[in-house]
């Protein structure tokens, strides 16, 4: 029997790049979406990336490297995976880079993407290449264009003027999702607040399902808390406030109706309707409108700050006053900038003893404190407000309540009177999709002098990005498609008389809220997704990512799912029912970026050390779903292990005539295949590691068919781990191609079972008892079970003062005793 000589070293880079070219061309990672049996699909999701300038990052490399490995395992497992991936091409990411460098987007796109290409596949990911999408194609694009027109046609996208929070630097609206405090996600800029007409999703009706289908998913319990968080939900009661004479009634929305009777004033916003009414006559106009001003051109930076807790604290006295609906007392009414307009009512009732916006707000106006809860005794005295729970002061009949019954007794109370409601409110804000911006999907809508906002009809989709060559963006407020008449200037689809057609294009989240339905029906040029294949490939069986898209991605993804559901459009209304998401990786203890210049760069390892190596690599830093810490030298220890695999498998073995205990092996083949199952693949690896030192010592002795057992399950466990070498060393063994498209190996259950070994149990020497235990039992865990022994217990005088351990043969428990009668 003769085996390949080995290499004692072998070419990573022309191995791989010779069996990448074989799978490739082979197609073996394309699946038949037609055909596929609905219980074999397995629809494995990766996020997919944006082409910028830098290339792939190396978190997007930690994301493909654990899909990929769990997708090839599942292979061997009988499933039918479908591994697409794309481009979310369009965007203002693409486009920031393009004016930096002065290249159009366009081409700039083409460019880059050309890169990710090859280094995708220079991973060895087993993409469906015949699947890809880029966002920015008009084969694409134009089914965004037709999905906002589906919204539209339900309500669920609607124009209206508001607020809206303007980056200066990049000349553009944000939505709330793309801002890091006060400042814009992308650019660090500090923004600005406009009154625009804008577009908007309606995510906010869909707010409760949003978060009751969090329950049922299988998602990482952190990813669930940020979307709670984010969607806020809030229990309250809106509570009303009369002011006599004037016909004004005040609505406020509070979460803490227990502390009613602490009310010293009432704050509205600069933008509230009734501000008017309630100066006019009052003597404080002028004030008042002053204030009013000032604020609104301020108006960002204040919300923001209330929304971080350090209110600006400024404010006006309206010289109005309203009724305390509980006391009758008359309470004074203030206009802040601290309170938000679009926020609950739009208008606060103020406790200052209770609430540190309120405390800090009546303290520079002078204006009362009035505590009515009282801290628990152990707190001592509150420096500012108490904002906790205790026992109700002064609040009449509701004196002496634990705060949180008097929450529900005040509402009542209020409601039974018809001044107040319960009521719920949600953080979550809609979805402004407006972009004035040039590099996305033109917004598909025509406006007439007739016929108003005329949606473009279906059949003339898509609305085509016109190629201008000044496509920078001119920071009025639109966008540089409004410089391009012919684009502007059209036919209105209803009356045919002369319109305009909108000239934003729509946020990029929306290109990503729908791509993984495009992928199945990639091919189709008649309709977005064609039922029938949707129905058998979704929804995706796992999503896999990065920790950093759960509030936004993932958010409009489900809320688009939702929306599409209930418009019959997708027979499902949750699109991943499992995601996963891997934890961060750190470079030699340090956070990457880009300041930092520490960003690894996945190409020089993938060329220095191939694909195989790197991926374990990643794999083996620590937990996935932890992240982990990345040197260079633990990735030389991936690479001896391989080289070690390597020599084993392709070294001539000699046979030998006894035979070997395989057990290991199959325990091998039940643990990595349990780990790999559920994305623990550090485990796998070091299990692999275990597997792999146990056949070099072992293989001496092994008969020729144990050793071609256990060379080829060395392979065939590697197989989802190191796809290349896996390849080369089944063709080296004589497997038939491919080893991706074997089974995993079955393993002999009965093996599992814990070995037993007989325990001899002594008492100074002499044998009182032998027992059955499991192999590998410590010293600690003998001795337990030695000291149990009927026997050994009446030979024993006392503790034992010494305690002889031979790991699975012996345990002799020495008192002494003898050697004093001795
Ligand atoms: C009285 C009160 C007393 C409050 C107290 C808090 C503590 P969450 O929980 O985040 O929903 N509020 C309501 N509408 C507001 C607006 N438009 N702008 C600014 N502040 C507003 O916040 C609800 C609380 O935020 C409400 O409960 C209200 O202050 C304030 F001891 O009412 B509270
Ligand atoms: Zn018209």
């Amino acid at each position: 029997m003769t085996t390949a000589k080995g290499d004692p070293q072998y070419d990573a880079s022309e191995m791989e790049s010779r069996w990448r070219a074989r799978w490739v061309a082979d197609r073996i990672s394309e699946i038949d979406v037609e055909r596929v049996a609905p219980d074999r699909k397995f629809y494995n999701l990766v996020e997919f990336p944006y082409p910028s300038a830098e290339g792939l990052h190396v978190g997007h490399t930690y994301t493909y490297a654990g899909a990929d490995t769990y997708g090839r395992y599942l292979r061997m497992r009988g499933a039918e995976v479908f591994q697409p991936i794309g481009f979310d091409s369009f965007g203002i990411q693409t486009e920031n880079y393009a004016l930096r460098i002065g290249e159009h987007p366009r081409t700039l796109t083409e460019r880059t993407i050309v890169n990710y290409r090859r280094q995708l596949a220079s991973l060895g990911a087993a993409w469906d290449w015949s699947r890809e999408i880029a966002t920015s194609d008009p084969s694409y694009y134009r089914w965004t264009q037709w999905i906002f027109l589906q919204l539209l046609g339900a309500g669920l996208a609607v124009r209206r003027e508001a607020a809206v929070v303007w980056c200066p630097s990049c000349l553009t609206v944000l939505a709330n999702e793309q801002l890091e405090g006060e400042r814009c996600e992308r650019c660090g800029t500090r923004v600005v607040e406009r009154i625009m007409d804008q577009w908007f999703l309606r995510i906010t009706a869909y707010a409760e399902e949003l978060l009751e289908g969090l329950d049922d998913l299988d998602w990482p319990e952190s990813a669930k808390r940020a979307q709670r968080e984010w969607i806020g939900r809030s229990e309250g009661v809106e509570i009303d406030f009369d002011v006599p004479n004037t016909g004004v009634r005040l609505r406020t929305f509070t979460t803490r109706p227990d502390t009613l009777f602490g009310v010293t004033f009432l704050v509205l916003p600069p933008e509230h309707p009734d501000l008017e009414a309630l100066t006019r006559g009052t003597g404080s106009e002028t004030e008042v409108r002053q204030f009013v001003e000032e604020a609104l051109r301020d108006r960002v930076a204040a919300a923001r700050s209330w929304m971080a807790g350090f209110p600006q604290r400024r404010g006006a006295f309206t010289r109005s006053f309203a009724i305390h609906p509980a006391t009758g007392d008359r309470v004074p009414i203030y206009v802040a900038d601290y309170v938000v307009a679009t926020y609950g009512t739009g208008a606060v009732m103020g406790v200052p003893a209770h609430d540190e916006r309120d405390f800090r707000f009546a303290a520079v106006n002078g204006l009362p404190v009035v505590g009515v809860i009282r801290p628990p005794q152990d707190e001592g005295a509150p420096v500012e407000a108490w904002t906790g729970e205790g026992a109700l002061i002064d609040s009449g009949r509701f004196s002496g309540l634990p705060s949180n019954q008097a929450r529900d007794a005040i509402a009542g109370w209020l409601e039974a009177r018809g001044a107040g409601r319960r009521v719920v409110r949600y953080r979550l804000r809609d979805w402004l999709i407006s972009r004035q911006r040039y590099w996305g999907p033109p917004i598909p809508v025509v406006y007439c002098a007739d016929c108003g906002t005329v949606p473009v009809p279906e059949e003339d989709l898509p609305v085509i990005l016109p190629d201008v060559a000044d496509f920078r963006p001119t920071g009025t407020g639109v966008s540089p498609l409004a410089a391009v008449e012919s684009f502007v200037h059209t036919d209105c689809p209803s009356c045919a008389g002369p319109a305009r057609r909108e000239t934003d294009v729509s946020d990029t989240f929306l290109d990503s809220a729908w791509y993984f339905l495009r992928y199945p029906s990639s091919e189709i040029h008649d309709k977005a997704w064609d039922p029938e294949r949707t129905a058998r490939m979704l929804p995706v069986d796992s999503y896999a990512g990065g920790p950093e898209h759960v509030v936004r991605h993932h958010l409009y993804a489900r809320f688009m799912t939702h929306a599409l559901y209930d418009l019959g459009l997708v027979p499902f209304a949750e699109p991943f029912p499992h995601l996963r998401l891997h934890g961060m990786l750190t470079k030699d203890g340090a956070k990457m970026s880009k300041s930092r210049g520490n960003v690894v760069n996945p190409d020089r390892y993938v060329a220095d050390h191939g694909a195989d190596v790197t991926r374990m690599y990643l794999l083996f830093i620590g937990p996935w779903d932890e992240g982990g810490d990345f040197s260079d030298a633990g990735m030389a220890g991936i690479e001896r292990f391989l080289r070690r695999v390597w020599r084993l498998v392709t070294e001539p073995h000699e046979p030998a005539r006894s035979g070997v205990d395989l057990r290991p092996l199959d325990r091998a083949i039940a643990t990595i295949g349990a780990d790999l199952e559920e994305m623990r693949f550090n485990t796998a690896i070091a299990s692999l590691m275990e597997f792999v030192r146990w056949a070099r010592r072992e293989c001496d002795k092994m008969a020729s068919e144990e050793w071609a057992r256990a060379s080829a399950a060395i392979v065939l466990l590697m197989a989802p781990l190191a796809p290349h070498l896996a390849e080369e060393l089944w063709a080296r063994i004589g497997g038939d191609y491919s080893v991706h498209q074997q089974h995993w190996p079955v393993f002999d259950p009965g093996s599992l079972v814990d070995e037993q070994v007989t325990l001899v149990i002594q008492v100074d020497g002499k044998t009182r008892d032998r027992i059955r235990v499991p192999v590998g039992l410590d010293r600690q865990q003998a001795l337990e079970r030695a000291a149990g022994r009927e026997n050994v217990r009446r030979h024993l005088v006392g503790e034992p003062r010494k305690v002889i351990f031979v790991p699975d043969r012996l345990i002799n428990l020495v008192t002494g005793a003898s050697d004093r009668s001795a």
